[in-house]
């Protein structure tokens, strides 16, 4: 389902308002992932702490959330704005792309939890479809 000239109004202004906290809800969802999803910890078994809130998940979650920015901004071409990263997680970190819904599902969670106000069903809708989208384009280098 692609994005619709509202959805990407809706999710760049959402993300105007959210960003300054992107680190804490990196940090949040990433680590809820590892907990809830903990088959997911088997990509990090190289790190010495996974816990939540633990020093390499909180940095972790910021990196995320640094490309989840960056994905906003191309947000007219995800599929070549995120090449990059997609070729990276098919060919060297070899990531199963059923992942990344369960990553962004974590993170529209903490979404709604730190900006409850601001998540309206809507809101909810557009973001929802916007990480669709980029878990598929994340997921195009597979093919
Ligand atoms: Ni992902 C590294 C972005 C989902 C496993 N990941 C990165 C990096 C970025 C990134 C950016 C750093 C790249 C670099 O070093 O050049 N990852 C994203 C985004 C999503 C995502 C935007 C989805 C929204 N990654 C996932 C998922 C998993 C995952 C769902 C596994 C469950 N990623 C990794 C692993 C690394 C990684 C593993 C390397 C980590 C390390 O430092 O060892």
């Amino acid at each position: 389902m692609s994005l619709s000239d509202k959805d990407k109004s809706i999710v760049k202004g959402l993300w105007a308002k959210i960003s300054p906290r992107a680190d804490e809800i990196g940090a949040e969802a990433f680590g809820r992932m590892l907990t809830v999803y903990p088959q997911t910890k088997t990509y990090f078994s190289h790190w010495a702490d996974l816990s939540p809130g633990g020093a390499q998940v909180k940095k972790h979650g910021k990196v995320i959330m640094g490309a989840v920015g960056d994905a906003v901004s191309k947000i007219d071409d995800l599929v070549g704005g995120l090449m990059a990263l997609s070729e990276l997680h098919a060919f060297k970190l070899r990531v199963d792309p059923a992942n990344f819904k369960i990553l962004a599902h974590n993170v529209i969670v903490v979404i709604g939890m730190l900006f409850p106000g601001d998540f309206t069903p809507e809101v909810h809708m557009s973001v929802d479809k916007f990480f669709q989208n980029l878990a598929l384009a994340l997921a195009e280098k597979y093919r």
